[in-house]
């Protein structure tokens, strides 16, 4: 069977575009696929956090996700830092990549602008990831486009890992879901909606009241030409809204422009789209907080069958290394 991996930072709350871009595309994965998913706590703290909040976000952000329909009946739902195995192979990785290959990565440009200090564990973070993928023997991981380049840089680790020890990791390749796959800030819509972008107008939370959504997509930045067209590079506002109304109702964002001459209309229902989408989403998640114990034990049992699989493939790395056995 397939095996699929992604990861998800626990860093503040969710919003729209990690809902569309990327969580809402792994819920038919858990059944046709042999689905693991990580909430990668080790990665959200190359950047300064105050003590106790990963520990705090880590669950609420597995609870978001089980609201949101991931079943860890069915897939396999962990905490990074609960399997071991991702801290030790993070090492091999960072003795398989180069310093230059680390230099190219966006995301470090990115994220190193926006912080005073800037951790090693930052500029490495690429050789976490390609760990976190690895140990899972993973064909397929499901991300947003702007992980790309992040599989593509695990690919290049394997590759030169297997080239140097012999056959040890299976080659993943990135899925990257055509429509809603990015999802733009609706005040700033030539950025990418994102938590770190500060930009509280311009997020739909996941979290956020039917009426707060409806301002916030009301108020969305658009343009002066008053035409409903799907063109990104020159309608960046109004092709976001058509984007965010095409996924959450599963049509194609062009076609969808037709429907509309106004951007009053297109406002509206796009608004009644998103609350649609996240009112029941918001009721299991208030189920799910009222008993943390519950999440804890379910969160237990995902670390124990991804620990199983992890410390196979990193035994296999070590040996084929040649390090001395135990
Ligand atoms: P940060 O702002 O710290 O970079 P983020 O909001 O981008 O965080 P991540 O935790 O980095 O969120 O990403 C989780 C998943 O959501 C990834 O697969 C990522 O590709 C996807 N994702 C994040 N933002 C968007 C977006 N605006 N549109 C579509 N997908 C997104
Ligand atoms: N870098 C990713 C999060 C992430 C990830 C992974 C995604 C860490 N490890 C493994 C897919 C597979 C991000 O910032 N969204």
């Amino acid at each position: 069977m397939t095996r699929v991996f992604s990861g998800i930072q626990p860093t503040g709350e969710l919003h729209l575009g990690n809902y569309l871009g990327a969580i809402r595309n792994w819920l038919p994965m858990q059944h046709e696929t042999d689905a693991v998913f990580c909430v990668v706590d080790l990665h959200a703290i190359t950047v300064p956090k105050p003590p106790g909040e990963v520990g705090a976000d880590s669950l609420r952000l597995s609870q978001l996700l089980m609201a949101a329909g991931l079943d860890p009946e069915v897939c396999t739902l962990f905490v990074q830092s609960h399997v071991r195995e991702h801290s030790e192979a993070g090492w091999l990785m960072q003795c398989s990549v180069s310093f230059g290959e680390l230099s190219r990565m966006t995301q470090f440009k990115d994220k190193s602008d926006q912080h005073d200090f800037i951790s090693a564990g930052l500029f490495t973070y690429p050789a976490l990831q390609a760990a976190d993928i690895l140990l899972y023997d993973t064909d397929e991981v499901p991300v947003g486009e702007d992980q790309r380049q992040h599989i593509e840089i695990t690919r290049d680790i394997a590759e030169r890992f297997n080239s140097r020890y012999g056959e040890t990791f299976v080659l993943p390749q990135a899925v990257v879901p055509a429509a809603g796959a990015r999802v733009m800030d609706l005040q700033r819509p030539d950025n990418k909606m994102s938590k770190s972008l500060d930009s509280p107008k311009g997020t739909v939370n996941l979290l956020d009241e039917p009426e707060r959504i409806e301002k916030k997509i009301k108020s969305a930045v658009t343009d002066n030409d008053g035409e409903v067209r799907f063109d990104v590079d020159e309608k960046p506002g109004v092709s976001n809204l058509l984007s965010i109304l095409g996924a959450a109702t599963d049509r194609d964002p062009v076609t969808l422009a037709d429907d509309y001459h106004q951007y009053g209309a297109l406002k509206v229902d796009t608004a009644a789209a998103v609350v649609e989408l996240l009112t029941p989403f918001q009721a299991r998640f208030a189920e799910l907080e009222a008993d943390p114990g519950e999440t804890t034990r379910l969160l237990r049992i995902g670390a124990d069958k991804a620990r199983d699989i992890a410390a196979t493939t990193l035994a296999r790395a070590k040996s084929n290394i040649g390090l001395l056995a135990d």
